[in-house]
């Protein structure tokens, strides 16, 4: 009796320890309601691939051993590096944050870190740690900075079992999983402790350790003890946000979710996140300039301002921020031509962030032709293809009082039936880019 009495205690307990859920605090709240407002953000994945102008991936790609690929952080040494200018073009882009590769897959630091001497200041000429300077500049400019930080590691032997990337890398060996958890919770204690307040961090490589059968994912493999990790990370500073680019629902004690070249629930690339498996978490959508996350110096693919600017206004239109990529040069520069549709967005932005920035998804859904945004009282809705005079919103019943071009005073012309909305948008009024309408509910 008094056996089966503790032994159901012992059931309770645990179900309470496993049924324990993630609350998140005040500062995080905050800090998650500033998020959903900033919309637009800098992506820049740098590390010492850079040099190789063939992505962040190259390592893998190219089957480079460790001893070979040791040798470049030995003549990395990006001497037109300039946080305070990188910060201005983020800023000048009309971007609220930015978010930088700490530690990509290839297991290079580029932060001082004492718990490996694979590190940008121990390793290279350059010697100093580019995320401090960043951190201090992001800091005057009053920009956010968000840290990637990679979970698969090609380099780290203790990265072990090793995941279904990187298996053709000569020189790795096989070390221990529970000390590469604890480097890794080493490391984001120093990215916590020596950097200011940092807004978040931002996983990526979980989706290394799942089966694949060469067309979908199986089950995981390993345990990345997320529950320590996240606790960790809000200890130290529980305004951070926590997001992890794994692809699946969010997980407890995550704070957003990112979908990686796709709008929310659009798994195009097919192993992206499904429509099932998005959550309630304020929402980030992450894409290249061209095609191409770290710099390579082949890839001409450049997006067209009209695509990265619709791009930018189909993720507010479901709610998301659009995180924006850059892969800086060896030398610390960003390409030119990256800079050039940087600029223009800013340009685009000071003209009509009123309609993006603070506003939530709108009404009508993003499609092909159109989406919208939100704030109180007033929709925008942004129309894109400019050769379109009747514009349809099915089903659109909510009440309004006034329909008008967005900062042109002139009204729109308009019908409402039992089908819907019509606009009629003259050829004078349309925008190559986005067309801009303006509806006051009542
Ligand atoms: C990941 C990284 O691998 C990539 O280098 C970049 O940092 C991007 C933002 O995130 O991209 C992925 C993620 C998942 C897969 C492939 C690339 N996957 O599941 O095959």
């Amino acid at each position: 009796m008094k056996r089966t009495f503790i032994s159901l205690v012992i059931i309770l307990l645990s179900q309470f320890t496993i049924a324990q859920e993630y609350v998140p605090t005040k500062e995080n709240l905050e800090a998650r309601q500033w998020f959903q407002e900033a919309k637009f953000g800098l992506f820049i994945h740098w590390g010492v691939y850079s040099q190789l102008g063939d992505g962040e991936w190259v390592m893998n790609n190219q089957n480079i051993p460790i001893d070979a690929y040791e040798k470049l952080p030995s003549f990395f040494n990006p001497i037109a590096y300039d946080a305070e200018e990188w910060v201005k073009m983020a800023k000048d882009a009309g971007m609220k944050y930015i978010t930088i590769t700490s530690r990509h897959h290839d297991g290079f630091s580029m932060f001082d870190s004492q718990v490996t001497d694979y590190n940008i200041v121990k390793k290279t000429p350059y010697g100093k740690d580019v995320l401090k300077q960043l951190a201090e500049a992001c800091r005057k400019a009053d920009i956010k900075l968000f840290f990637y930080y990679s979970l698969l590691d090609w380099h780290n032997d203790d990265y072990f079992p090793r995941g279904r990337t990187g298996t053709e890398i000569d020189g790795r060996k096989e070390g221990t999983w529970e000390k590469y958890i604890a480097f890794m919770k080493a490391q984001l204690t120093e990215l916590l402790t020596n950097y200011g307040d940092i807004a978040g961090i931002w996983f990526d490589g979980h989706w290394d350790q799942k089966e694949w059968d060469g067309k979908k994912f199986g089950k995981l493999k390993v345990d990345w003890h997320y529950d320590e990790i996240y606790k960790l990370i809000h200890e130290l500073q529980p305004q951070c946000l926590i997001g992890n680019n794994h692809h699946i629902a969010p997980i407890s004690g995550e704070d957003f979710q990112m979908f990686e070249k796709d709008l929310p629930g659009h798994n195009t690339t097919g192993w992206g996140t499904s429509a099932s498996d998005v959550g309630q978490l304020p929402m980030e959508v992450c894409e290249t300039i061209n095609n191409s996350w770290g710099f390579n110096i082949q890839d001409r693919k450049h997006k067209s301002e009209k695509e990265l600017i619709q791009l930018m206004v189909k993720s507010a239109g479901y709610g998301s921020n659009l995180l924006l990529n850059v892969g800086p040069m060896p030398n610390g520069e960003i390409q030119p031509e990256h800079k050039e549709s940087l600029k223009n967005m800013g340009e685009w932005m000071r003209a009509n962030g009123e309609t993006i920035y603070g506003t939530s998804q709108g009404p009508v859904s993003p499609n092909e032709e159109m989406a919208s945004t939100r704030k109180g009282k007033t929709v925008y809705l942004h129309l894109f293809n400019d050769k379109k005079e009747l514009y349809f919103l099915e089903n659109f019943d909510v009440p309004f009082r006034d329909i008008k071009l967005y900062n042109k005073n002139k009204k729109v012309t308009h019908k409402v039936n039992e089908y819907g909305l019509f606009l009629e948008i003259e050829k004078e009024d349309r925008d190559e880019v986005d067309t801009i309408v303006e509806i006051t509910l009542k």
